[in-house]
């Protein structure tokens, strides 16, 4: 049974940024006055939280988004190799090793957007670099990064080659992030990543139970999509195994929040998360070992994907 009841009573629901946009007010630390709002439109904040998503432009400098492939090229744990390359293949947190990836995750135009649409300080904390589609099937990212107050949390996807529905464009299913945020009591298995396949088979009904209609985000180079925290989403068919699909998606928490995993929680057992924001000065140079990501990429190899 999906929780939510009949199709119309889940739509009646109101819509998770209503939540989030009015409980700005129970953050002590943040100052309405401070968030200048230039870039946004009240238009596009209005759809952006009505459907659940807004295609933005980055504004990104000259040569970044080249300059990610080139970084990462040879990095990948499967080689490029045409067809011959089996997603899931990803790299986690490649800002740790890559000026240009974390250039993409705290681009300061992006920044802007999200302080405009959430009220809050955008706080990036994670990166997946993708040379092909993924293939993954339908999820909403809360199951993995949910917060208290909710709906602080949203995916920012760039287009780092032009992609469409040949090359395995993500698919998303505009208004869904109105829908409960699904978790394992929902779907009737314990925490932990072992019942993340019943996880997806639950969200491959409710799709089909709300006759949820899914779109193709197709972009141009060096293009961006936000989705909202609870927004249903796949990678589409590869329907020409011999085009890449090089991307970037960056997660992003807000700040003033506590930030959690239900997929790891049960009631009143609650997976804190600590997370380790991306620092946004660029002029702030990391340290480049090469271990932390090739750790983090086994660490993740054997978790569920996002
Ligand atoms: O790029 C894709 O195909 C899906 C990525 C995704 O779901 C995510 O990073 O949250
Ligand atoms: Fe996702």
């Amino acid at each position: 049974m999906i929780r939510g009841g009949e199709r119309p009573a889940a739509y009646r629901r109101s819509p998770r940024g209503a939540t989030a946009l009015s409980s700005t007010s129970t953050d002590p630390s943040f100052q309405a006055s401070q968030v200048t709002r230039s870039v946004v439109s009240p238009q596009e904040r209005e759809f952006y939280f009505r459907e659940g998503y807004l295609t933005i432009d980055p504004g990104l400098p000259p040569g970044v988004v080249d300059g990610v492939i080139a970084d990462l090229d040879g990095k990948y744990p499967d080689p490029l190799n045409g067809a011959g390359v089996q997603p899931p293949t990803r790299i986690q947190d490649a800002w740790t090793i890559s000026h240009n990836v974390r250039t993409i995750a705290v681009a300061p135009r992006v920044m802007q957007i999200l302080r405009e649409l959430y009220g809050r300080e955008p706080l990036p904390f994670q990166t997946l670099n993708f040379p092909v589609g993924t293939l993954q099937k339908a999820h909403s990212d809360v199951v993995h990064f949910s917060t208290c107050p909710p709906s602080f949390m949203c995916g920012v996807w760039t287009a780092l080659e032009d992609v469409d529905e040949m090359n395995g464009a993500v698919r998303y299913y505009p208004r869904s992030h109105r829908l409960p945020e699904y978790g394992p009591t929902d779907v009737g298995v314990p925490p932990g990543d072992e019942g993340y396949a019943e996880y997806e088979k639950y969200i491959a009904r409710v799709i089909r139970d709300f006759g949820l209609v899914g779109q193709i985000a197709s972009l141009k180079k060096g293009q961006a999509f936000v989705w909202a925290t609870n927004l249903i989403h796949e990678g589409s068919e590869r329907k020409d195994l011999f085009r890449t699909r090089h991307s970037q998606v960056t997660h992003v928490y807000f700040e003033g929040c506590r930030y959690w995993t239900p997929l790891y929680s049960k009631g009143t057992d609650v997976c804190w998360r600590e997370p380790a924001f991306i620092p946004k000065d660029l002029s702030v140079r990391l340290e480049n070992s090469g271990t932390p990501f090739l750790q983090r990429q086994e660490l993740y190899g054997q978790r569920k994907s996002t």
